[in-house]
């Protein structure tokens, strides 16, 4: 592993987030020094391009992530769950999330809570929701802050062959893979039980749960087109768990995803 760099970027209109701006988007990559300055340029552009609208408050943080603690993870395995509405998706998600080993009232409030908007001040929240996975019992210190996994990306020989490998499914695409990555960081915490999330733009109505146990589960239907809510719930079991140790892994532990799932090998990729 080699030194790499977190870009993390957060938009909001309206003001500054500490100031009760709109939350618009936020992107976090970490990447090697030969492309960190097209990376921020990218970034950059993707903040004033987003379908949310313009946002009038765009932060930018570069900060080096030294190769000795970076930590190496293994892609999620996806697979897609037939829902053909949104009643369907979001049952197959309290399904599938109760199979995982969240209560099914645990289950039924995150739901209910991004489908309502999760943060307190009504609409969304730039980070997630930390869910006690028993109690349902949001854990997070704001609430309409919530928490943001940062310090995620792909190694880029892993995330070509991945992509390789998952073409012909038709989600080779960086929302995608950019969710695989931060869902297999969550996850990956001996705490995680599971990670639900659906997008808060209002194009986009696929989401997903993802667990170690099941991989990430994609739902192609959590809300209608045109809705501007959604977010992410974190599951946790709180036996032997200390909040301000979870929040630090999540925003503070660089990861790369440098491994693809089993049974996805790089030969197979090839020849895919
Ligand atoms: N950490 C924690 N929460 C986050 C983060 C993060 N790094 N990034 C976003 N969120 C929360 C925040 O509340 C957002 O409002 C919400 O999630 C949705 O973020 O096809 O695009 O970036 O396989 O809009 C899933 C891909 C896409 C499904 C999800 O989310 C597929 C997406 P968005
Ligand atoms: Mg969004």
């Amino acid at each position: 592993m080699e030194d790499l760099y977190s870009v993390r970027m957060r938009s909001a209109k309206g003001g500054s987030h500490e100031h009760g701006g709109e939350h618009i988007s936020g992107a976090e990559r970490l990447v090697h020094r030969d492309v960190l300055s097209a990376v921020v340029m990218e970034m950059m552009e993707r903040a004033l391009q987003h379908e949310k609208g313009q946002p009038d408050f765009i932060n930018l943080t570069v900060e080096l992530a030294e190769a000795a603690i970076i930590r190496g993870l293994q892609a999620l395995p996806a697979d897609t769950l037939p829902a053909k509405n949104v009643e369907e998706g979001h049952q197959l998600a309290v399904d599938a999330l109760t199979e995982i080993g969240v209560s099914t009232y645990a289950a039924r409030q995150a739901v209910q809570l991004l489908k309502t908007g999760p943060s307190p001040k009504g609409g969304v929240m730039r980070g997630a929701i930390i869910m006690d996975a028993e109690t349902g019992k949001r854990l997070e210190p704001d609430q309409h802050r919530g928490v943001r996994a940062t310090k995620i990306d792909w190694a880029p020989e892993t995330l070509m062959h991945w992509g390789d490998a998952v073409s012909q499914l038709g989600f080779n695409r960086p929302r995608v893979w950019e969710a695989i990555a931060l869902a297999a960081k969550v996850v990956n915490h001996p705490c995680t039980v599971a990670e639900l999330c659906w997008s808060d733009d209002p194009g986009y109505v696929t989401g997903y749960v993802a667990s170690l146990k099941r991989g990430y589960l994609r739902i192609p239907h959590l809300k209608k087109p045109g809705d501007p809510l959604g977010g992410r719930v974190f599951f946790v079991r709180t036996t032997d768990f200390n909040l301000a140790a979870y929040i630090e892994y999540l925003e503070q532990t660089p990861a790369i995803i440098n491994r693809l799932p089993d049974g996805m090998t790089k030969k197979e990729a090839d020849l895919l």
